[in-house]
């Protein structure tokens, strides 16, 4: 038996498995070949960007490492990118911040137009990729004392104002050439260090920042608004202004999409306990699928519980249609087109393994009150053999299978990344 014998043996052998509970695999992996996941452009260069790629990383946020390799340009980005794309199952999605302009003009964040980005689209199109966007708020000179769009300073509120009008031009941008809605995402750094006296006023001044950025009306067709939180970052260790519960309330009135970041809560909260309720009262969701390790530390994704308790959440509650899945995390010790391939390969695995639980019989057991068997099934489930169906998925996907990827990997630093 050759490799692809073997496998395609093993997933008929795993697909009655699954059966005899209920469960049908080839439906599962049709599922699994339609859920897009966002890769996130950063993990690429170490978030530097081409705007100002010598500036430090300001907004409560820091990269790590020193990893031969990084990409320097938007040509050698989009080139780890490819590798990246041809060993992950899939057609998925590229998350841009808008530090990745690609032009030769001298422009600043508040003159970003379009066309600065149309070499993305272009890139896009030909690889069938849909694009998500970000402003940056971070690592510019206008970021005045940890402040941006909630400083006390007009000056400064009114450039990034300008810049977050800007992003949402360009996303709807991208939406219509792409014809992929874009997810146009608003992450805020600004907080203190130490405790503020006054915690309002900065609360008030981003809320009427961001109606200022958010007055003129997009179709939502093409550009979708959302909001990140989050609960602290190095330098606004005692107090961020975009905080879960401000974006709750901006989010829910302004008919924004709340974004969860996993690393934006305390170390021991989990935003997995958090998908069933706001999807209650919203619209849509997008998360940041990230690993906190103590802190927020943007670790690179792997198969813990609460990447599996995610996944599950988003397919028990019939998420998946609603929810924008993104990725979140730059490690520059290791390779970084590693990086993205573990982390894109687990979060698909992790809903893979979700969508392989018998859903509707496991929900009967609990409204019978059969929480013995829920268990039972809960704990055997775990033993089921999900990696056959995995493999054969990505065999017709015409990826890598298992370790064989890392050969890949390891190849394309000796022929290019070491040669940087
Ligand atoms: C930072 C936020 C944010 C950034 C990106 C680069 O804590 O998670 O999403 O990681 O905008
Ligand atoms: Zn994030």
């Amino acid at each position: 038996m050759n490799n692809q014998e073997k496998i395609e043996t093993a997933y008929q052998v795993a697909k009655e498995r699954y059966a005899a509970i209920g469960v049908d695999t080839d439906a599962v992996l049709e599922k699994l070949q339609g859920i897009k996941i966002s890769i996130h452009c950063w993990q690429g260069d170490d978030v530097r960007g081409f705007l100002n790629p010598d500036g430090d990383l300001t907004g409560g946020i820091m990269s790590t490492g020193n990893y031969p390799g990084a990409a320097h340009s938007p040509d050698q980005l989009r080139q780890d990118l490819e590798k990246a794309y041809s060993l992950i199952p899939g057609k998925h999605k590229l998350n841009l911040h808008a530090i990745y302009l690609d032009t030769d003009e001298q422009v600043d964040l508040n003159e970003i137009e379009p066309k600065h980005f149309e070499k993305w689209v272009d890139w896009a199109k030909q690889e069938g990729l849909g694009l998500d966007f970000n402003p940056t708020f971070f690592s510019h000179p206008m970021m005045k004392d940890g402040f941006t769009l909630s400083s006390p300073d007009k000056k400064v509120r009114d450039f990034w104002i300008e810049h977050g009008k800007r992003c949402r031009k360009i996303g709807a941008y991208f939406g219509k050439k792409l014809g992929e809605t874009c997810y146009t995402n608003f992450w805020v750094p600004d907080g203190f260090k130490d405790n503020p006296i006054d915690r309002l006023s900065p609360r008030k001044r981003l809320m009427e920042s961001l109606d200022e950025i958010f007055e003129e009306d997009i179709d939502e067709q093409y550009n979708i608004d959302t909001v990140e939180s989050k609960l602290f970052g190095l330098g606004a260790e005692a107090y961020t202004v975009g905080s879960h519960e401000f974006y709750m309330g901006y989010g829910l009135t302004r008919n924004k999409t709340i974004l969860l970041d996993a690393g934006h809560f305390h170390p021991t909260e989990v935003i997995s306990n958090k998908l069933s309720s706001i999807s209650i009262f919203s619209s849509g969701l997008m998360l940041h699928v990230s690993r906190p390790v103590r802190w927020d530390s943007d670790h690179v994704v792997i198969m813990d519980d609460e990447l599996q308790e995610i996944a599950k959440e988003l397919v028990r509650n019939d998420l998946l249609d609603k929810t924008a899945i993104g990725l979140d995390f730059f490690d520059a010790t290791i390779n970084r087109v590693a990086a993205w391939v573990i982390g894109t390969r687990n979060t698909q695995k992790a809903l893979l393994k979700a969508l392989l639980e018998p859903t509707e019989k496991l929900k009967e057991m609990e409204l019978d009150l059969d929480y013995t068997a829920r268990l039972v099934y809960l704990e055997e489930l775990k033993d089921f053999p999900y990696s056959d169906i995995w493999n054969y998925f990505c065999l017709k996907n015409h990826v890598p299978i298992g370790l064989d990827w890392l050969q890949e990997v390891r190849a394309y630093e000796e022929e290019v990344l070491f040669k940087r």
